[in-house]
């Protein structure tokens, strides 16, 4: 290790003294990966900035928000704008509106939408709306997605969970959990099965239409209509947790790439433009019972905050020029096959996948369908490159578990250098075995 980190390392004793693990979530922590996290002191456009002055390629993207790239000046300008006029008010403005409206213009399964402050509160939200709508009490999920922190959703969970190795966590009550039905990602037959033993109970399957939370997994071909033929068969609901994939994979998200309307869809990350703004919305029927139009009870004081509306609504209407998810898809295409194409030259099983502005790879030989898959990837092999390529200035998400994010600020020059620095790191990789 020849990068200088002792600031990060003093910042990140100090912390774990105030911090449970020195980090306000764990997927921060560098727990599987070893080693020291970097603390941040500054990201401009594809690139981070550690207190030590390290800089770094970034391809985590605050987990995907950064989809223009740091501190965009429009979206910094919108923001200053907004906080001259207060930064928060507790009832309504027109900008919520103006967002809701852009958000409806590219996704027209949207017919209403509520603003909340992230992708937990999105997700646990939608469910309660099915349950409600429904009146049933189960819901269906799939093995190594992750839908937020919420009870009856720390079944399975890929992210943070998987990373750390956990089945759940304690503190939920089995009561809740014993809600939840986990089938396999991409597993259609497993799915009907469910169906088949608890149909009359589910009340909606919740989905990640591309999985971004256990490495990046596309769904096979057929997976997602098949589900919403399961649900339409049964009397569920079928909700797309498209807080990762929303305005990333394509303008209108999974749905419009792969054609399906859902009924309810869950939104975070660009939504907010990098500040806490989240959505989740759908068919009018189902959204008229929210409270207060409809009985089914779920508010916050933060919702619609101005400053987020202001960095997501600038944010949707900069992702409005023409060519942008080209850019995107072109870049994290050039990263997966350059990657790979790097593995193969050193016989190192590996596969890799991209989806508009998010790609993954495994050290695994392929194909990566499944949660059981993903989980039968190197490790060992995972951590020495992670390690090699951060030395080298590209940071990637230090966990084997999660997806990577490019972003519009990512240029064909950070590509090369991630993709040399790539070179090196499989070479070293194999070498220190
Ligand atoms: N979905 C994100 C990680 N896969 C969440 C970020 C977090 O848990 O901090």
């Amino acid at each position: 290790m020849t990068t200088k980190i002792a600031r990060s390392r003093r910042e990140f004793r100090r912390a774990q003294r105030s911090i449970p693990g020195g980090v306000n979530s764990p997927v921060r922590a560098f727990g599987s990966v070893g080693g020291i996290p970097r603390f941040i002191a500054k990201a401009k456009g594809a690139r981070i900035t550690d207190v030590d002055g390290n800089e770094y390629i970034d391809y985590v993207g605050s987990w995907g928000p950064m989809i223009l790239g740091h501190a965009h000046p429009k979206v910094l300008a919108a923001v200053r704008e907004a906080m001259k006029s207060g930064t928060s008010f507790g009832a309504p403005t027109t900008r919520e509106t103006d967002l809701a409206e852009a958000v409806r213009k590219v996704l027209p399964s949207i017919e209403k939408l509520r603003l909340v402050s992230s992708g937990t509160e999105a997700t646990m939200s939608a469910l309660r709306l099915a349950r409600g709508v429904t009146g049933r009490p189960r819901i269906l999920k799939f093995d190594g997605c992750y839908h937020g922190h919420s009870d009856g959703l720390l079944v399975g969970a890929g992210s943070g969970v998987a990373t750390l190795g956990i089945p759940g966590s304690p503190g939920v009550p089995k009561a809740m959990t014993d809600l939840t039905i986990v089938a396999p990602y991409n597993d259609l037959g497993a799915t009907r099965e469910a169906f088949v033993r608890w149909g009359e109970q589910i009340a909606a399957v919740i989905v990640e239409p591309v999985a971004g939370n256990m490495g990046c997994v596309p769904p096979v071909p057929g997976f997602l209509a098949g589900l919403g033929a399961l649900c339409d068969e049964f009397g569920a609901l079928l909700v797309f947790d498209e807080v990762m994939t929303g305005f990333r994979v394509a303008r209108g998200g999974a749905q419009r790439l792969y054609g399906i309307r859902p009924d309810l869809t869950t939104l975070g990350k660009v939504v907010g433009g990098g500040l806490p703004a989240a959505a989740y919305g759908g068919r009018r029927d189902l959204m008229s019972r929210i409270a207060p139009e409809g009985d089914i009870y779920q508010a916050g004081t933060l919702s619609g905050n101005p400053l987020a509306v202001a960095a997501g609504l600038t944010t949707l209407r900069l992702l409005e020029a023409k060519g942008v998810y080209e850019t995107l898809a072109k870049s994290s295409k050039i990263l997966a096959t350059g990657l790979a194409d790097l593995a193969r030259e050193q016989g190192i099983p590996f596969t890799t996948a991209s989806v508009g502005g998010m790609f993954g790879f495994f050290f695994h030989p392929g194909p990566v369908e499944s949660f059981a898959q993903a989980q039968q990837s190197d490790a060992a092999r995972f951590r020495r490159f992670f390690a090699s390529m951060l030395e080298s200035g590209v940071y990637l998400a230090p966990s084997a578990y999660e997806a990577a994010f490019v972003s519009l600020a990512h240029r064909p020059r950070d590509l090369d250098q991630t993709l040399e620095a790539a070179r090196k790191a499989f070479r070293r990789s194999e070498k220190s075995r």
